[in-house]
């Protein structure tokens, strides 16, 4: 535990500073991304009690029935950065198109996926907020090595949000309920370079290629131990703190995996990367990947960087 209390705010001030004009409009960005983060937090802990568990009547863009939580979380996001003039840009994973906001004069671009691990609601299990930001530039679709900051708002027995930013540091600051502050809690984490932990919707094995599933039949064979929460937040953020390895793979019937690559692995891939892991799409570093599209998915694997190069190894 640190002794003096840096708290979030204070910061992200330094941060607009060194990494970014100066001018405090970039904390604003990251500020009202936490203040959003925080109505959806209450939103989270209210909704048995209101109206807003449950399906809404609506899909997203990949096909799936939205929440209505889901889209309530949309909208904190959207309203809140909208009414920033630091905005220029942003898009969620749970609109239909890049949604551009004061397009002439905001400074960034927020790409974020509003409650990641959503099909976790109803069992209470931990959830996430991802995010990316962006410098403005001529095109909005930047690979993910150009972003300023990244991290995600991580909903569970404690309220924390991880940040990484283009300084290269992880750190993880911690809601004090009774101040309303995030403190910094963790500095500069750094990921174990090995763990024996392995994380995998497994249920889909018959559908992997054979060297996938003999990479799984070695970890088993080293008594690795399963843990899949199906919240990409839980399942990242326990590799990140005890080391292992995420996987979400291509398979038959998905030949790009899942997860997509603007709303949640560069974010993700970021803070891996900055804490020391390794993330890869293929052999590729998805921060080298120049997005074809918003909607674009990629069969990605993250995590301690021993695990993933012994993982490339077995692939090759
Ligand atoms: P979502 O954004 O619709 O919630 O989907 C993303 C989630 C990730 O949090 C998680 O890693 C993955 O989907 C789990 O998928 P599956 O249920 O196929 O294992
Ligand atoms: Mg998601």
């Amino acid at each position: 535990m640190i002794q003096r209390r840096i708290t979030l705010r204070d910061f992200i001030d330094l941060e607009d500073k060194l990494i970014a004009t100066g001018t405090g409009e970039f904390k604003d960005v990251v500020m009202r991304i936490v203040e959003s983060c925080l109505e959806i937090a209450g939103e989270l802990e209210m909704a048995e009690l209101s109206t807003n568990m449950g399906e809404s009547h609506s899909t997203n863009i990949f096909g799936e029935v939205q929440k209505k939580l889901d889209i309530f979380s949309n909208d904190r996001l959207v309203k809140n950065l909208s009414e920033s003039t630091a905005v220029y840009s942003i898009a969620s994973e749970e609109m239909d198109t890049t949604d551009f906001v004061n397009k002439q004069q905001g400074r960034y671009t927020v790409f974020f996926d509003p409650i990641d691990g959503s099909s976790n609601l109803a069992s209470h299990i931990s959830l996430g907020t991802l995010f990316s930001i962006f410098s403005k530039e001529d095109k909005i679709l930047l690979p993910g090595n150009q972003q300023l900051a990244a991290g995600y708002m991580y909903y569970s027995n404690t309220i924390e949000f991880v940040y990484t930013s283009r300084i290269g540091k992880v750190n993880i600051f911690t809601l004090d309920q009774s101040s309303g502050e995030f403190i910094l809690t963790h500095k500069n984490i750094r990921m174990p370079s090995i763990g024996k932990i392995y994380s995998i919707n497994e249920g889909r094995e018959l559908l992997f290629s054979k060297s996938l599933q003999n990479y799984l039949k070695m970890l088993k064979e080293h008594t690795y131990k399963l843990r899949y929460v199906g919240s990409m937040a839980a399942d990242i953020h326990r590799t990140l703190m005890e080391g292992g390895i995420f996987l979400y793979p291509s398979d038959k019937e998905n030949p790009n995996g899942k997860l997509r690559l603007l709303f949640e692995v560069n974010p993700v891939a970021m803070i891996v990367e900055n804490a020391g892991g390794l993330a890869r799409v293929g052999t590729e570093n998805p921060l080298d990947i120049t997005p074809e599209s918003t909607d674009q998915r990629v069969p990605v694997v993250l995590g301690s960087k021993r695990e993933v190069e012994y993982f490339l190894n077995m692939m090759m």
